[in-house]
């Protein structure tokens, strides 16, 4: 199955252990661009969760609110870390709360903004 963009990056952004080497350098200039949605040339709070909302969306192929491993091209160790309830699923508050750890993470002067180098 093709991965959408978003799909793609929801992989590498709940990816703790890359994000906590590289920051906000993690992404591509597209992809930044993408997450920028009004252009402003940072990535606030909001627009990356707004993406991740809808990455969760394109991620759940069959939409019962719920990622699965088979459903999210994720290494074992980081759906377990985003997995906080242990039960084998992300819900959409697990995947959020796992995406926000990572945006402040990345947010090293966490000032509420990503930008790019
Ligand atoms: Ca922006
Ligand atoms: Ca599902
Ligand atoms: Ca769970």
């Amino acid at each position: 199955m093709k991965k959408t963009l978003a799909a793609a990056m929801a992989f590498s952004l709940i990816t703790p252990l890359a994000m906590a080497q590289s920051g906000s350098a993690l992404f591509t200039q597209e992809q930044f661009q993408k997450l920028d949605t009004n252009n402003d040339g940072r990535v606030s709070e909001g627009e990356y969760r707004l993406f991740m909302e809808d990455a969760f969306g394109k991620l759940d192929a069959d939409t019962d609110g719920r990622l699965v491993p088979a459903e999210i091209n994720i290494t074992v160790e980081s759906f377990t870390t985003a997995d906080a309830n242990r039960d084998g699923a992300l819900t959409r508050q697990e995947f959020l709360d796992q995406a926000m750890r990572d945006f402040q993470r990345a947010d090293t002067n966490n000032d509420g903004y990503l930008t790019y180098p």
